[in-house]
Formats: C-alpha cells, structure tokens, sequence
C-alpha cells in the first residue's frame, strides 16, 4: 500500500491520522481539537452556543439558495471535466467535494470585501458573480487570467502556492489605510468596512510565505480572513505530513483567534466566516478558518488518486457529502420539495450548454499578443524572438494547420 515515491516514510496510504492529533495535543497539554459542526451528516441541526444564532438568520429562501449554488457548481465541475477529456481545455481543476467550504464562505462575503483565490475556488467565484465561462479561458490557454478582479473583488486565480496569502495581507493593510484616511477626511463615513479573505490548502500551509503573511497581518492586526482548505491531500502528500496538530491551532502561536469548521457543513462554514468577516471589519483583527473537507476527485484532470490513495477513504468522505446532507434537512423541514431539486437539475444543465458552448466559440488570441504584451515599451530582445517567430510560421505557409485534415475526413 501507499505510494512509495512519497517523502513520509511513515505514509500509510490514508490521510487522516486522528491518533497522530490526539497524541501530538497530549504531549503538548492541549485539549483534544473542537469542530464546529451545525448540521450533521444524517441532516440534523446540531446546537452550538456562538454559532447557532448565525445559521438562524439562515431563512428558507437562503438555505435552498445555499443548495442551489452547491449544485449548480457541481455541475459545472463535472462539465469542466468532461470539456478537458474533449480536448476543449488544457487542464482541469476539480472541486468536487469541497462546495460546502466554498460556497458557504464565498456567500458569507459581502461585495465590498475582496477575495484571493488559489487555483480550485470556482465555487467561490460564483458566489461573487464571476461569468463561469470566463473562468475557463484561462483553462483553455487563451488568457492569462479570463476576468476582471475589478468587477467582482475576486482576484485572478494563483498558482503559485500561497503568494496570494502575502497579498492579501498587503492588500487588508491598505485597506486599513484608506480607511484610517478616509475617517479622518469624513467622520460621519459612508463607506462600509471591508475585510479581505485569502483561500489556500492544507499543502500550501507548510509555505513560508504563509507564515510571513500570518506574522504581518497579526502585527498590523489587518482586517484578513485565511481560508485554509484542508482537503486532506496536497496532489500525492497528505495533510499529516504538512501538521501534526490542527492547522487552526496555528492561529495561536501569531496570536489570533483559529477555528475548525466541518468544511462539509454549509450552515456552518457560513456562519463561522460571517463571524470572522465581521470581526476583521470591526477592526479586531485576523482569524484562521480550518475547513476540514476533502477533494473526492483528483487533484487536476493529469492526476490519478488511485496510486496514492485508498478507496475506503474516499468512501468515508462519500458519506459526508455537502450537498447530500443540506438535501435530507431541507426535505425532513418541508423546506424544499421535488420541484424544487427537478428546477435546481434543470438549471445545472442549463449552466453546463452555456457553458459548453461558450468555451467551444473562445477565440485564440493571435500569438502576437504575447509579444506585445511583455513589457510596457519596445524591446531589442522580444522583437528579435518576434521576428525568429515569424520566420518560423512563415515555413509552415500553405499548409494544413495541424488536425484539420482528421476533423475535416470526419474522424
Ligand atoms: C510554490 C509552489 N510549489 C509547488 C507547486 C506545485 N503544486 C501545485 S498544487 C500543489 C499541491 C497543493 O496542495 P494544497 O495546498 O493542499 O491545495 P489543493 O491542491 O489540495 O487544493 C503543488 C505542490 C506550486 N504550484 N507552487
Ligand atoms: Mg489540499
């Protein structure tokens, strides 16, 4: 079992190592790690002294919504997908799994807030109204990034593991200088406070860059939120190899509040970051959210979780499924009927032709773009390559660009 190019030697094949915590909080005298959960994998409301009064501003019309927005994006990933598998985009990235974390944080924002994204929070950028077909074309390889962080405050997707966490922090302090700036030019002050928040995973949390902005925002008691997505796998490493203690306890050791949410609990990943957000507007400072979840699917459409990973496991994180659970409470309340999940299904399909047929009409940029676009001015350098570029295409003149002889006899 287990795969053996892995740096643990100790790598079992499972992510999730409770006994490993457990002993790691002893030794340290800590209390056994707390989860807030407000609904429960058989799609019962479980109580919570801080965070209850949160979910019960959750009406009806916002829980069905909560569903929707889980649905719709997990239609969209399996179209994604299956887009790739056409050879329609380069690369997937999926988020099967983690809709719960996604949305219920995504939602719990507020327009004026902004939001940096990694690479996998396609969910979040629906709660912020991003045009879903946009987010593809830099799947598609035909922009370097597909919209425009200005309309929604949501940022361009980062590959670059947690580099976005460094700019969020950047980004809340100044946010807290216009602000400081703007009280004093304004006392009576239109503008509401805003808060930034910073997705990143489980493997990026093991980046300096994360500890860095962690120590920042702490010293400046910038008004940031972390997103920390334990999904439990980083690619082929899993999270035990990252931290042996709960990655929300960390909050501690920079002197904020961190908190553990059942990342598969919808009403309670919104209520927990409503609460956060709030505390970083009101000036109080930075908090930790730990979203404990799981990425059921691989890791990108190039990865296969079957050589690293067992399927019990996957089979454990099934049964705790997102949307499965918020399905079984709204029916059990009479909050939602079949109607109801019939015109949440149609819609999916709906988002999916739309977004089939907006990837299939993406045009590509002419090369050229690439050229022009590298530096603000001219460059010996860039039209010297320009140039090699052109004679290069020019060789291929009069003939077949590559594949149309096959898609054209119709194969
Ligand atoms: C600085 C840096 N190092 C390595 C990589 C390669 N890489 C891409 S995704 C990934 C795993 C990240 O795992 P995690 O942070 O848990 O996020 P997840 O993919 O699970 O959402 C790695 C190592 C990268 N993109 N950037
Ligand atoms: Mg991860």
């Amino acid at each position: 079992m287990g795969a053996t190019h892995l740096p643990s030697t100790e790598f079992d094949g499972t992510a999730v190592d409770d006994q490993l915590e457990a002993d790691a909080e002893a030794a340290m005298g800590e209390p056994p790690a707390q989860m807030v959960q407000l609904l429960g994998p058989d799609g019962k409301l479980v109580t919570d002294p801080v965070y209850s009064k949160y979910a019960e501003k959750l009406d009806a019309e916002k829980l069905r919504g909560l569903y929707a927005d889980m649905a719709a994006i997990r239609r969209f990933d399996v179209e994604a997908t299956a887009l790739q598998r056409q050879g329609q985009l380069a690369l997937w990235v999926p988020l099967t799994g983690q809709e719960a974390a996604q949305i219920g944080s995504g939602r719990a924002s507020q327009p004026q807030d902004y939001i940096f994204p990694t690479y996998r929070e396609h969910g979040v950028a629906l709660t912020r109204n991003v045009d879903l077909a946009e987010l593809l074309r830099q799947f598609r390889g035909v922009s370097n990034g597909g919209w425009n962080p200005k309309d929604t405050n949501f940022h361009l997707y980062t590959l670059v593991l947690a580099a976005q966490t460094l700019h969020a922090v950047g980004y809340a302090m100044g946010i807290q200088r216009d602000q400081k700036f703007a009280a004093a030019s304004d006392p009576v002050g239109t503008e509401p406070p805003a808060a930034v928040m910073a997705y990143f995973g489980d493997g990026a949390s093991s980046e300096g860059d994360v500890h860095e902005s962690m120590v920042f925002a702490s010293s400046y008691n910038a008004p940031v939120v972390f997103f920390c997505q334990n999904n439990h796998w980083a690619i082929s490493v899993p999270s035990t190899v990252q931290t042996r203690i709960p990655l929300s306890n960390r909050a501690k050791g920079y002197g904020f509040p961190g908190i553990r949410v059942d990342g598969n609990d919808v009403i309670a990943v919104h209520a927990v970051t409503e609460w956060a957000l709030d505390h970083a507007r009101q000036g109080k400072g930075p908090v930790l959210i730990e979203a404990f979840t799981y990425r059921v699917g691989a890791h990108t459409t190039a990865d296969d979780p079957t050589k690293y990973r067992e399927s019990a496991e996957e089979d454990a994180w099934r049964a705790k499924d997102p949307l499965a659970r918020l399905e079984k409470y709204l029916r059990a309340e009479g909050l939602a009927d079949d109607a109801f999940f019939a015109k949440v299904k149609a819609d999916g399909d709906e988002l999916a032709a739309y977004v089939r047929r907006t990837t299939h009409d993406l045009e590509t940029p002419d090369i050229r773009t690439a050229f022009a676009n590298t530096y603000v001015e001219a460059h010996p350098l860039v039209a010297e390559e320009l140039a090699w570029f052109e004679e290069y295409s020019a060789g291929f003149a009069g003939e077949e660009p590559a594949g149309q002889a096959e898609t054209e006899a119709g194969h």
